[in-house]
């Protein structure tokens, strides 16, 4: 299966992909990730995306749509992915289906993870994540055992950077104007499905669990 998880900045794509992928065992592919993984070793790539997100802005569709596209190349996706941040505008979404057309695949579902502005601040100003493997923690309802480090690896939490100040609403402004076009996209496409992601990590993930397993049914 080849699912996408739209939702806006901190409605916990990361978190339930993550999991998620390991039950269906699928690839989870996050083009976030992806990014503050050659910020990290410092490639060109990235350098060019690194002023971008720092700012809080999407990083061009050229660079991002050549990114993703070569990942889903690699014989770890052939099982099928969960793509977390991607796409992010029609051109992204267009450019997925002539990629996976062309290797006679598809876009099984769309799935929208629903969650209301004043929680989506108050995640994001609490989220942590791991230096070593980028797992995501939150101060309050989601805490590390020992503070500061990350319970499955010892690596050290750190605050993202585009979590801090004005990155936060520009981001989540970019997401309301921007990226929920996508929801028409994939509603035109008969492949829509909605979960509301306001609840714990625990009822969420089986809400979506559901969700998938009903959609799989249909086809
Ligand atoms: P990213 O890395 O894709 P965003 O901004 O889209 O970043 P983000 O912030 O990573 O998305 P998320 O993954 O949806 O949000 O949320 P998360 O990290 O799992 O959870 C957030 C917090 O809520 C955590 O503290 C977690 O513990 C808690 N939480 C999670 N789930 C639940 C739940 O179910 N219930 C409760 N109660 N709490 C929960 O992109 C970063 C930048 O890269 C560039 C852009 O510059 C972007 O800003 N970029 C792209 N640019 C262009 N096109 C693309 N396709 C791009 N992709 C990335
Ligand atoms: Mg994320």
């Amino acid at each position: 299966m080849n699912i996408i998880l739209i939702g806006a900045q901190g409605s916990g794509k990361g978190t339930q992909a993550e999991k998620l992928s390991t039950t269906l065992n699928i690839r989870h592919v996050a083009s976030g990730d992806l990014f503050r993984k050659a910020i990290g070793d410092q490639t060109e790539l990235g350098l060019k995306a690194k002023k971008y997100i720092d700012d809080g802005k999407l990083v061009p569709d050229e660079i991002t749509i050549a990114m993703v596209l070569d990942r889903l190349q690699s014989p770890e996706c052939a099982n099928g992915v969960l793509l977390d941040g991607f796409p992010r505008t029609i051109a992204q979404a267009q450019a997925l289906d002539r990629g996976l057309n062309e290797v006679n695949k598809l876009v099984d579902c769309a799935i929208y993870l629903e969650v209301p502005r004043a929680e989506l601040l108050k995640r994001l100003s609490g989220r942590y994540i791991c230096k070593a493997h980028q797992h995501v923690y939150n101060i309050e309802s989601n805490p590390p055992q020992v503070p500061g480090i990350c319970d499955i690896d010892g690596s050290e939490l750190y605050q993202r950077s585009d979590d801090r100040g004005e990155a936060i609403q520009k981001r989540l402004d970019i997401f309301f104007s921007e990226t929920i076009h996508l929801l028409d996209y994939y509603e035109g496409q008969q492949k829509l499905v909605k979960v509301n992601g306001n609840h714990s990590i625990e009822q969420v993930q089986k809400d979506l669990t559901i969700a998938i397993i009903e959609r799989a049914g249909q086809h």
